[in-house]
């Protein structure tokens, strides 16, 4: 990364831009391994910091409710083209503010309050907007859910369990299909579910929220065109700024369009739309593919490591961003929940997370969740991942030991130094104010 972005003043706030100087410097000086987090480009923050901030533009290009909207309508139709061109679509809507309002602005689309959709549960390794009961969605659509096949010894298990979609969608006749995850480590084919939803007449819905830039990157196979309707956020893998947004065929794209405004949002974030429009350009760079592909080599290389240090990798390993962690097998003892406190401690950001039949509870689980979307975007490699697995292991070995942690947590230090995400001085950075 080299683009340079002017430091702006935040002088007028002395509150806030402390906290803000203070948050960068946490980015720079810990490691970011939490799976759905990435480091965006300056030029995307540059972006999402930008006037449009100011704007109101309801409606879409060329259909506004408010004058003014001539700049506005050409970002969103720029961001529009990208995406389809990224990804090969005929129709893109860029206006949800999250993975949550695409997914919801989807099922509003495609089905009515009441209608079966079949989809992964949570503590399988799905996502919340995909029926949990505390959801909205799981309040106003009948959810059926699948999961993943028994844990095996030698790592074949824990993969999405086609029979029992299969079974559930013939008993089930769900109007909608849904395929995606957010704790799962291994490609998601969309064929077999695509198949499935012809078999029963259902619409198939891939949420990619999570393999996106694996996706943009061509390192995962694409559910664009297998999928009615895909799902995406665009501040994961695919390095953009927060946000969602959905890939469709032409066809729905009237309903899909109607279902994000007006069905569910207002004015659309158009500052955070031109972001998108530079994360789709910058994801449809030759160095993208190379990022992409290296993500996977540096999960691969942290799931290594973390095995060969006796922690148990749920599905035997990993094939994309993400590697999850069975504690148990390392410690009986340890939750998840103290593991990301000490972690934490040691200047290693991760989240702990369920792990398929986990007796724990979601507010404790018995597992953690790593990702290398960020620190491959940082510049680390294999060697760093490696290291990066010895450095969790020891200090969870040694949790009580204040001592192991400080060392630990300088390590970190050091080695974030090495690979700094972002050299140059971004607004409110402190290093900006020093100069
Ligand atoms: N919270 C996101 C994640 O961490 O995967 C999903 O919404």
């Amino acid at each position: 990364m080299n683009a340079s972005v002017p430091p702006a003043p935040l002088s007028s706030d002395p509150e806030v831009a402390a906290l803000l100087a203070e948050e960068i410097e946490r980015q720079r000086t810990t490691l970011q391994l939490i799976a759905s987090e990435n480091f965006t480009s300056p030029a995307v923050l540059a972006a999402s910091a930008s006037v449009l901030t100011n704007k109101y533009a309801e409606g879409y290009p060329g259909r506004r409710y408010y004058g003014g909207n001539v700049h506005a309508d050409r970002v969103e139709d720029l961001a529009r083209t990208r995406a389809c061109a990224l990804f090969g679509a005929e129709h893109a809507n860029v206006q949800p503010h999250a993975g949550a309002s695409a997914n919801l602005a989807a099922y509003l689309a495609l089905v009515e309050p009441g209608d079966t959709i079949l989809a992964m549960r949570l503590d399988q390794g799905g996502h919340l907007t995909h029926g949990s009961p505390v959801s909205i969605t799981g309040k106003t659509y009948r959810f059926v859910a699948y999961g993943v096949t028994p844990a095996a010894e030698d790592g074949s298990g824990e993969r999405i369990d086609l029979d029992q979609v299969r079974d559930l969608a013939r008993t089930e006749r769900p109007r909608v299909i849904v395929a995606g995850t957010t704790a799962y480590t291994r490609i998601i084919d969309p064929r077999p579910f695509r198949e499935i939803a012809d078999e029963v007449g259902a619409y198939f819905l891939f949420d990619a929220a999570h393999p996106a830039g694996l996706i943009a990157g061509g390192v995962h196979p694409s559910p664009v065109g297998v999928a009615d309707v895909v799902t995406f956020t665009t501040h994961k893998t695919l390095r953009g700024p927060r946000g969602g947004a959905i890939l469709c065929r032409s066809e729905l794209a009237k309903q899909i369009d109607a279902a994000v405004f007006p069905g569910l949002q207002g004015g659309p974030l158009e500052h955070v739309i031109a972001a998108k429009a530079v994360a789709f350009a910058e994801a449809a760079r030759p160095a993208f593919r190379d990022y992409a592909a290296a993500v996977v080599r540096n999960a691969a290389a942290l799931a290594h490591a973390l095995d060969a240090q006796g922690f148990r990798l749920v599905a035997g390993g990993t094939e994309n961003h993400t590697v999850l962690v069975d504690l148990r097998s390392f410690d009986a003892e340890l939750t998840g929940k103290v593991a990301q406190e000490v972690l934490d401690r040691a200047g290693i950001t991760c989240n702990r997370n369920q792990i398929p039949d986990d007796p724990r509870s979601p507010f404790v689980t018995s597992g953690l969740r790593l990702g290398s979307a960020a620190e491959t975007t940082a510049g680390m490699g294999e060697a760093e991942m490696a290291l990066v697995g010895e450095l969790i292991a020891r200090v969870l070995r040694h949790r009580d030991d204040d001592a192991v942690v400080a060392e630990v947590r300088e390590q970190v230090r050091t080695l974030c130094g090495k690979f700094d995400p972002y050299p140059l001085p971004l607004p409110g950075d402190p290093r900006a104010v020093r100069r």
